[in-house]
């Protein structure tokens, strides 16, 4: 096959689209409808991850467009960040020179594949016009009491000397992300912004996201990790102080150390409790660690949290159990968490795994008070609760509920009710809940971001910048090894905005996820200066019908901008509580089943493909050859047939221009009318749910069907006609250009693009039947694939491949599977 000149028809229609501006949203909204795909960062290379997120956005803009909505699909760049730092210094130049170079590449590349974007409306993080809303936005948290300072453990790079979160620091060995450096902790003071005074409403409102995926769904319910559990404190008095002393007729109390709150999900377990921990930085830990110092040795030497095995130290301190009275031992120990619950636990050896290999370490009673519930039991109690055998519990813990054993009167409850009477009955114990999210730590000690509007005074502590002397702007770049804006004495050196002392500027900039957790309310009013948004139109556009993104942001990102959201509408007008209605988590592409990466050294370059095939071409061979969510394997033979098709039908088109056809409206061309009208039909039910690979399949069918009703006859040619501006417009949202070459040749009025979505004739039940058909070939191609007993993964790819269906029939022969091959046969698309 030659091919076309699709670097011409391309270049051509790049050019009429912008010179006619079709892609400017429109002023006056009826029917918004906001698509938006997760902006990129600017690394300066669109890859195949890109095109595939951008192409879907695209499509479905291009489809909802056709279909007569207002719509909104905009694009800008998450420009703050270590990376645009680090080549900085590396290059000797400045972090906003090498972004925006970057930046202006991307955008010439996201022409390059067609994407509808509405430049006008370009919103870039690292501009002042755009930070400084970052800033508005930080100081009205802080008015609403949600920014808080306070010291903080925190994973330190020590090359990029710059404070990870969590989900940056990588695998076991806890390797920086980006450098690949044994990370540290340290302790330092730090903003935070308050993220759990929403977690109850950000944990429940996850109910009602029926447009997002479960897996994305339940990754953010565990990560704000709500459990429900008791609180009740332990009396600690010192083991080793003589109770009474006869010498001087004095007498000696106990040391007094009051009682100590622990936090537990299993009071139920209670009478097994037969130790007690602490945190090493829980202030009863430190107190000790002054004076004991097997206890000052283990806090600074041996703690280490993220161990795999629970360490401790014995202390000379005993506690009570509030349940049995009995004195228990008191260690410090590293597997109790400060940050979780209280700092403090009851362990439990008999039926929690950790405190079990702890108490084995440290010879500490294991006993069982939870037996499994027996067989066909319903109801509170059992009869008798001592008929029941305590299980075994020398060699592991059970760790399940049951049936309360050893317990005294609580003995026969089963472990829920006896954690509600247990609570009731305890003075000191109250029903409490937890969460596994933490506040949301914001500083960056990095220069390429927005500096955190803070002042700070000797007189008057830390003061927020007012609005009016926003934006703090960046200083100028200098290329240091620690934080540049450390580095930066004049800058730093401002008045109070308080008493007009001398005062200093907070040198940590946030977190980039703040830049990101409202991007998209940006897009509505982007060119503001006294706002971050125009609340009507936002209230107008928002939420985003329908946003995609990399399943990498499955969490946080997510997570923060519902966050945002919520304040914002609490406190700033927005009338809606979500951002995202509907979220699209598109799969990777892949080259040989695994990830494109650089480090594989398996990247495929879109500009190569682009520049060989088109991008209409990329764009189809990718949006048919899985659904959207699914991974799916690059494959250099696809995007040959991919052209191919795109090549054929252009013939298609223009020798039926050419040499028109003069056959007559008989039966056949009724049987091709109802081909067009199913196609339609189904095709367009597809686009609405984003099964792209659906809606190109079938498009992909009616275009065979044309070629074989050409072959068979001499066509009627208004049904062929009808037939091809069909597939022109179900082909435009996903191959715009050519599909916009092609509407031209046909000789149709204005471009594709704003042509109206075809309409079906035909009735639900032609389009069921041929639906149907569809679903019933797809069947047998996988019983084909299981009665060939086909495991050549490379076989299968051709099963799913455009021409599927003969493929199949080959595949079917081959395998000398009679009865498929006279099915497939029998189907009136295969002659
Ligand atoms: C007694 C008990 C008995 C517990 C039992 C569990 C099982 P998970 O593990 O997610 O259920 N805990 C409390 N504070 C802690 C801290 N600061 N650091 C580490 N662990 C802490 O979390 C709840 C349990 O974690 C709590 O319930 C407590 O151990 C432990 F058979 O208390 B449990
Ligand atoms: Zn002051």
């Amino acid at each position: 096959d030659q091919g076309y000149d699709h670097a011409a028809v391309e270049g051509r229609w790049q050019d009429a689209w912008d010179d006619a501006d079709v892609y400017r949203t429109p002023d006056d909204v009826d029917d918004p409808t906001y698509v938006l795909g997760m902006y990129p960062y600017p690394s300066g290379e669109l890859h195949m991850g890109h095109v595939r997120n951008y192409t879907i956005t695209d499509a479905y803009a291009r489809y909802r467009r056709m279909r007569g909505d207002d719509v909104l699909h905009p694009m800008g760049w998450d420009a703050f960040g270590l990376p645009a730092e680090n080549a900085a210094k590396e290059r000797d130049t400045n972090p906003q020179d090498w972004t925006f170079d970057c930046i202006d590449r991307m955008r010439d590349q996201m022409g390059s594949i067609g994407l509808g974007i509405d430049w006008d409306r370009e919103v870039t993080t690292c501009v002042p016009e755009y930070y400084r809303w970052n800033q508005w936005l930080f100081s009205r948290f802080h008015d609403e009491g949600l920014v808080d300072r306070r010291d903080a453990e925190v994973n330190w790079c020590p090359h990029c000397e710059t404070v990870l979160a969590d989900e940056q620091v990588e695998g076991e060995a806890e390797l920086c992300w980006r450098c690949d450096t044994p990370v540290e902790t340290r302790e330092l003071e730090q903003w935070f912004l308050q993220i759990t005074e929403y977690a109850d409403e950000l944990l429940e409102a996850i109910d009602d996201l029926e447009g997002w995926p479960n897996s994305v769904r339940q990754m953010q319910r565990n990560w704000i990790g709500r459990q429900y559990g008791t609180e009740l404190e332990f009396d600690i008095s010192d083991r080793e102080a003589p109770r009474a002393s006869n010498e001087g007729g004095e007498r000696s109390e106990p040391r007094e150390h009051g009682s100590v709150e622990a936090f537990t999900t299993r009071v139920d377990t209670i009478y097994g409790a037969t130790f007690f921990a602490l945190a090493p930085d829980h202030p009863i830990s430190e107190d000790l660690a002054e004076t004991d110092d097997d206890v000052r040795h283990f806090v600074e030497q041996e703690a280490d949290p993220e161990g795999d095995e629970p360490k401790g130290v014995a202390t000379d301190l005993t506690a009570t159990n509030p349940a049995t009275g009995e004195e228990i031992p008191v260690f410090v120990a590293d597997f109790v968490l400060s940050d979780v619950g209280t700092g403090a636990l009851m362990g439990v050896p008999g039926h929690d795994d950790r405190d079990h290999e702890f108490a084995e370490k440290m010879g500490v009673a294991i006993e069982p008070v939870i037996a499994p519930e027996p067989e066909g039991r319903d109801g509170e109690t059992v009869d008798d609760g001592s008929v029941l055998d305590a299980p075994d519990v020398s060699e592991a813990a059970y760790t399940e509920d049951g049936v309360l054993v050893n317990s005294g009167e609580y003995s026969g409850l089963d472990s829920e009710a006896a954690r509600d009477r247990l609570t009731d009955d305890i003075e000191s114990a109250e029903h409490t809940t937890q969460y596994q999210l933490r506040d949301w730590g914001i500083s960056r000690q990095r220069y390429w971001g927005t500096p955190i509007p803070v002042v700070h005074c000797d007189d008057c502590g830390a003061v927020t910048v007012p609005d009016e002397d926003l934006p703090v702007e960046l200083p100028e770049f200098v290329n240091t090894t620690g934080n540049p804006l450390d580095a930066a004495d004049e800058w730093k050196q401002t008045n109070c905005p308080d008493c007009g002392g001398p005062a200093t500027r907070e040198t940590d900039t946030m977190d980039t996820f703040v830049d990101s957790s409202w991007y998209f309310l940006r897009y509505v009013s982007p060119d503001l200066d006294d706002a971050p948004f125009d609340v009507e139109r936002a209230n107008d556009w928002l939420p985003v019908d329908q946003y995609v993104g990399g399943i990498e942001h499955a969490v946080m990102h997510l997570l923060y901008s519902r966050f945002f959201t919520k304040v914002l509408a609490d406190h700033e007008g927005l009338e809606f509580r979500e951002p995202f209605e509907d979220l699209l988590a598109h799969g990777m592409v892949q080259l040989e089943g695994s990830k494109m990466s650089k480090s594989k050294g398996n990247v495929v370059s879109p500009q190569r493909i682009v520049s060989e095939y088109g991008a209409d071409t990329a764009r189809l061979f990718m949006m048919q050859a899985a659904q959207p969510d699914k991974a799916f394997d690059w494959s250099e033979e696809g995007v040959r047939s991919t052209y191919a098709f795109l090549t054929r039908l252009r013939e298609t088109v223009e020798s039926f221009v050419a040499e028109p056809p003069t056959g007559d409206a008989d039966a056949v061309a009724s049987y091709v009318d109802g081909e067009i009208d199913a196609a339609v039909a189904i095709a367009g039910e597809e686009y609405e749910d984003l099964q792209f690979n659906r809606a190109l399949r079938e498009t992909q069918d009616l275009v065979r069907t044309l070629h074989q009703y050409a072959e068979y006859t001499d066509p009627d040619p208004e049904t062929f006609e009808r037939g091809l501006s069909a597939v022109l417009r179900l082909l435009a949202p996903v191959s715009p250009h050519l599909a916009e070459e092609l509407w031209d040749e046909l000789g149709r009025d204005g471009f594709v693009v704003d042509a109206d979505w075809p309409t079906a004739t035909v009735d639900r039940a032609g389009v069921e039947r041929r639906r149907r058909l569809v679903e019933n070939t797809r069947e047998d191609v996988r019983d084909i694939v299981e009665v060939a007993g086909i495991a050549d993964p490379e076989r299968i790819d051709v099963v799913v491949a455009p021409d599927w269906k003969y493929d199949a029939l080959e595949i079917a022969i081959e395998s000398d599977a009679p009865n498929l091959i006279g099915e497939l046969m029998s189907e009136d698309h295969i002659r």
